[in-house]
C-alpha cells in the first residue's frame, strides 16, 4: 500500500492534473480529432454532428449517411446503425434522419471515450426505446429555480431575445449527447406569462438555438391563461370563448415555432388552477388542450400529481382521481405520473396508477434534482432508483419519460460533481431504459474523471518507467481499482441515503418547507396534515408506520393481486416497504431476526458508516482528479457525514421517545440532543442550497 502511494505521489508530481470546474460535463473529450468526416447532405444539424467529429475523432475516416432504405426506416428518424467497413478502413454511421446521425456521431465519440469496444469491428443499431425523452426545467421567471440547487436559471429572460448566452447552446449540446430531444422550460407551478408574445418571442429565441440539436420547446402553462393573460370571464375549458382563446395562441405559438413540443399542465394541485374549478375533468381539461395542439402534431403532458385535501390517504388520490378517467383522453394527450404514489421521497413503491389506465398513454415523471435527497451537498447517484422503477413496471407500457431536471447556472451546471451522473443516467436510460444503472456509471466516470486525457498521462508517466510498469502492475491496476470503487461508491449512494435518511419505509420525515433536513416532530398548527411528517411515520407506543393493509387505508388493493398480497401482509411485507405499508409494533421481527427498533438503530448507523467510506474512497482518489473537483467533492461529503448523523440522531432520540427501547450498544451514540435539533430551523427557501457554514452554526 505505501509503495502503491508513493507511486500515486510521483504521477501527480510528474503530471500535474489541470484545473478543472467541472463545465465539460462528460464531454471532455480532447480536440485534437484527426479524421476525415464526411456527409452526404448539408445542414445545420448535420453541421454540428460533423464538427463534433472533426473536433475530437482520432481513428479512421468517417461518413455520416443519410439515407431512406428498409434498414434505415425500420430504426426509425432518431435510430441509427454505425459499423465498420470489412476492411476495417472506414466508419459509416446511417440514419433515415439527420437526429440519428447526429446521436450517432456522439455514440462514436463516447466508444472512443470510454474505450469499450473494438472500433475496428463495429455494427452497432440502436433505437430509442421512447420518442420522447424530455427534461422538466422548475424555472421561473424571475430566474429562481423551485427545487433547484445549482444556481439560477439558464435562462435569462431580461436579456432575451436579443442576447444568447453561449450556455444555451452547450446545454442543448449536452443533452444532444445523451439523447434528450425535448425540454420544458419553466416551472408546472407555471406564470401565465409565459403566454404572452413578449415571453413566447423569447422562447422561441430558445427553440431557434436548440433546434439543430434536436431539442424541441414545451411549455408549462397556467390553466387559467385565458382569464389572466386574455382578461376572460372563466378558464372554463368547454367554454367556447376559452377554447377559441386557447386556439388563437396555439397558432401564435406555432407560427414563431413550428416544431414547439406542446403543453405540460399542473391542474387543480397545490393550488394551481384547473378544469375541475369549473366541474370539469381532467380528461375535459387535457382534451380542449390536446384539439388546439392537434392540427400542428403537438401533445399535452397531463400531469397526475394530485392531492385534494380529502380523507383518502394521499397515497392513494392520483388513482382515485385518475383511474375512472380511462380511455376518455385524446390520443395526443400523455398522463404524466411520479414514479411513486407520494412525492419523490429516497424510496417509494411504484405508483398503482400505472398499468391501470390500459386506454390511456401514460409517462414517468423522474425527478433529477434531489429535493428529497440532500440538494447538491449529498452524493446521490439516482439511476438505481430509477432502475428499481422499471422492475416493476414494463418500460414499454409508457410512451416516454420526463425527468426534473438539476441544472443551473453553477459552472459546473449541477452544483455537486457527482449530480452530473444524475442527468446522464436519465438521458441513457430514457433512450434505453434496459442499461444497467452500473453500465451507466461505468460510462459516466470513465467519460468524467478517468477518460483519455488521464489514461493517457498514465502511459507518458509509463514510458520512462516501464522497467517498474512491469515490475510493479499497481500502476495501472490502480486506475481501474479506484475506477471500480468510484463505481461501487455510486451504486451504494442511494440505498446508503435511504438508510440514513428513512429507512424500512419511512418516508416524509422532512423540514418543513424547504425538505433539507429530518423534522419528524414537525407540526405546524393549522397546515394540511398530509405535509406533516407525523401524518406518514404515525409513531405511537405500540409502533410506526402508515397501515395502508385492508385493516388501514387499504392502498394496498390499488395494486395488481400478487403485490397487493405481497404488501397486504406484514409477514410477507419486504422490509423495505414495511413501515410504508404497516404500523409495524417496535418488537416485530424483521427479515434479519431483529427487532423492528433494533434495525431501526442499525440502517441508521448503516447509512452514516457508509458514507464515512466514501470519504475515504473518495480520498484516495486525490492524486488522479483535478484539485477542483476532488476538494469540491470531498467537502460536500464532508457535510453529507454530518448530515446524516444529523439524522440518524434526530430521528433515533424522537422515535425512541415512542419505541421506549435502547439504542444497541454496537451502535455510534448520538452526539446530539433532541431537543436541540428541534430547534434547527434553515433559514432557506425553495430554492437554495445550505451552505456548510449555514449547517454548522444552526447546528
Ligand atoms: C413544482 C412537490 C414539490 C413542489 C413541486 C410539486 C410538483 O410538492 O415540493 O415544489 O412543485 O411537488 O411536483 O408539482
Amino acid at each position: 500500500m505505501k509503495k502503491l502511494l508513493s507511486l500515486l505521489f510521483m504521477i501527480c508530481f510528474l503530471f500535474p492534473v489541470s484545473a478543472e470546474n467541472g463545465s465539460r460535463l462528460w464531454l471532455r473529450y480532447s480536440t485534437d480529432g484527426n479524421a476525415t468526416i464526411s456527409c452526404n447532405k448539408q445542414s445545420p444539424m448535420l453541421g454540428i454532428a460533423a464538427t463534433e467529429l472533426r473536433r475530437a475523432w482520432k481513428g479512421v475516416p468517417v461518413t455520416l449517411s443519410l439515407q431512406r432504405n428498409k434498414e434505415t426506416r425500420a430504426l426509425g428518424e432518431e435510430g441509427y446503425r454505425l459499423f465498420t467497413s470489412d476492411d476495417g478502413r472506414k466508419i459509416t454511421i446511417t440514419s433515415a434522419g439527420e437526429r440519428g446521425l447526429l446521436y450517432g456521431a456522439f455514440h462514436l465519440l463516447r466508444l472512443q471515450d470510454t474505450g469499450t469496444e473494438n472500433l475496428s469491428k463495429l455494427n452497432i443499431k440502436e433505437s430509442p426505446a421512447y420518442n420522447l425523452r424530455i427534461l422538466n426545467h422548475w424555472d421561473n421567471l424571475d430566474r429562481s429555480i423551485e427545487r433547484g440547487y445549482a444556481g439560477r436559471s439558464l435562462w435569462d429572460w431580461e436579456a432575451l431575445p436579443s442576447t444568447l448566452s453561449d450556455r444555451y447552446a452547450d446545454y442543448a449540446r449536452a443533452n444532444a449527447s445523451i439523447g434528450i430531444n425535448g425540454t420544458v422550460i419553466n416551472n408546472v407551478n407555471a406564470s401565465s406569462q409565459i403566454l404572452s408574445t413578449e415571453y413566447l418571442e423569447k422562447v422561441k429565441a430558445l427553440a431557434d438555438v436548440f433546434r439543430p440539436y434536436g431539442i424541441r420547446v414545451y411549455l408549462s402553462i397556467n390553466f387559467a391563461s385565458p382569464m389572466q393573460l386574455g382578461g376572460l370571464a372563466t378558464a372554463d375549458p368547454l367554454d367556447k370563448e376559452v377554447i377559441a382563446w386557447w386556439k388563437n395562441k396555439t397558432k401564435e405559438i406555432y407560427h414563431l415555432i413550428p416544431d414547439f413540443g406542446g403543453f405540460l399542465v399542473k391542474a387543480n394541485s397545490e393550488g394551481q388552477p384547473g378544469p375541475c374549478d369549473f366541474n370539469r375533468t381532467h380528461a375535459e381539461g387535457a382534451n380542449m388542450l390536446a384539439d388546439a395542439v392537434k392540427p400542428y402534431k403537438g401533445i399535452i403532458m397531463w400531469r397526475a400529481f394530485v392531492y385534494s385535501p380529502s380523507d383518502a390517504d394521499r397515497a392513494k388520490q392520483a388513482y382515485l382521481e385518475f383511474q375512472p378517467l380511462d380511455g376518455q383522453f385524446r390520443d395526443n394527450v400523455i398522463v404524466q405520473i411520479k414514479n411513486g404514489p407520494v412525492d419523490f421521497q429516497p424510496r417509494e413503491p411504484y405508483s398503482p396508477l400505472f398499468g391501470a389506465m390500459p386506454k390511456t398513454a401514460q409517462m414517468v415523471e423522474f425527478q433529477i434534482t434531489q429535493e428529497y435527497l440532500g440538494f447538491s451537498n449529498h452524493l446521490v447517484y439516482l439511476a438505481p432508483m430509477w432502475k428499481e422503477f422499471f422492475d416493476f413496471v414494463q418500460p414499454s407500457s409508457l410512451k416516454a419519460m420526463a425527468g426534473v431536471a438539476n441544472i443551473g447556472t453553477d459552472a459546473n451546471w449541477c452544483g455537486h460533481p457527482f449530480a452530473q451522473s444524475n442527468w446522464y443516467a436519465f438521458g441513457r436510460l430514457a433512450w434505453n431504459p434496459e442499461l444497467s444503472a452500473e453500465a451507466i456509471a461505468e460510462e459516466w466516470l470513465k467519460q468524467t474523471f478517468f477518460n483519455e486525457e488521464l489514461r493517457m498521462k498514465n502511459e507518458e508517466f509509463g514510458k520512462g518507467n516501464e522497467e517498474r510498469l512491469q515490475s510493479d502492475i499497481s500502476i495501472n491496476s490502480s486506475f481501474l481499482i479506484l475506477h471500480s470503487s468510484l463505481k461501487q461508491l455510486m451504486m451504494q449512494s442511494r440505498e446508503a441515503v435511504v438508510d440514513y435518511m428513512m429507512p424500512l419505509g419511512l418516508h416524509h420525515l422532512f423540514a418543513w418547507g424547504h425538505h433539507y433536513g429530518p423534522e419528524p416532530w414537525c407540526d405546524i398548527p393549522g397546515a394540511r396534515p398530509d405535509w406533516m411528517p407525523s401524518y406518514y411515520h404515525k409513531a405511537d407506543k405500540a409502533g410506526i408506520g402508515f397501515d395502508r393493509s385492508h385493516t388501514g387505508s387499504n392502498a394496498t388493493a390499488q395494486y395488481p393481486d400478487s403485490l397487493c398480497h405481497l404488501y397486504d401482509d406484514i409477514s410477507t411485507c419486504p422490509d423495505e416497504y414495511l413501515l410504508w405499508f404497516h404500523h409495524a409494533p417496535w418488537n416485530h421481527t424483521m427479515q434479519s431476526g431483529r427487532t423492528l427498533w433494533d434495525e431501526l438503530c442499525y440502517r441508521y448507523d448503516k447509512g452514516v458508516q457508509q458514507v464515512r467510506s466514501f470519504q475515504r474512497i473518495w480520498d484516495l482518489t486525490e492524486n488522479y482528479i483535478d484539485t477542483e473537483r476532488f476538494k469540491d467533492v470531498q467537502s460536500r461529503l464532508k457535510i453529507q457525514a454530518r448530515d446524516a448523523v444529523w439524522w440518524k440522531d434526530a430521528c433515533l432520540l424522537y422515535f425512541m421517545e415512542y419505541s421506549g427501547m435502547r439504542i444497541p450498544y454496537d451502535i455510534e451514540r448520538p452526539i446530539h440532543e433532541l431537543d436541540d435539533l428541534k430547534q434547527v430551523k434553515l433559514p432557506i427557501d425553495n430554492h437554495e442550497c445550505p451552505t456548510r457554514k449555514m449547517l454548522d452554526e444552526r447546528r
